[in-house]
């Protein structure tokens, strides 16, 4: 299942975002909404709608998602104080963009578990 998101037309630059990375098989941008001093959304070019409908040929492209985060957090400076990378799955974990995208928090003390 792939249908056209907000999060399309960022990667297609039909609505403005705070781009902060972008290779060919993704894009990062700032959470409209942050809940840390530092929240992006890290997204694959490719729409995926949610975890359920990744293939097995989008593994390499779901794991580039983490080596970004892992970039950034080396970029910004949160490798060793920590992060959180985070990606929801429909209505129980709170999804309301159907286009994958990885949270990633940091900057702050995060709570756990989250609720
Ligand atoms: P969720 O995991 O699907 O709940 O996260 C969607 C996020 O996308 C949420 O944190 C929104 O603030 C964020 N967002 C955004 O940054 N820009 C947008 O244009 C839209 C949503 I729509």
């Amino acid at each position: 299942m792939s249908q056209e998101t907000l999060f399309t037309k960022i990667i297609n630059r039909e609505i403005p975002a705070d781009i902060v990375y972008e290779d060919e098989l993704s894009l990062a941008f700032k959470d409209i909404n942050p809940q840390a001093p530092f929240h992006v959304l890290i997204i694959p070019k490719k729409p995926i709608a949610t975890i359920n409908d990744i293939a097995l040929d989008d593994r390499e492209l779901v794991g580039h998602l983490y080596y970004v985060a892992k970039q950034l957090a080396t970029e910004h400076g949160f490798s060793d104080e920590g992060y959180r990378v985070v990606m929801n799955c429909n209505e129980n974990a709170g999804q309301t963009v159907f286009h994958i995208h990885l949270h990633m928090l940091a900057g702050k003390m995060l709570g756990w578990p989250p609720y």
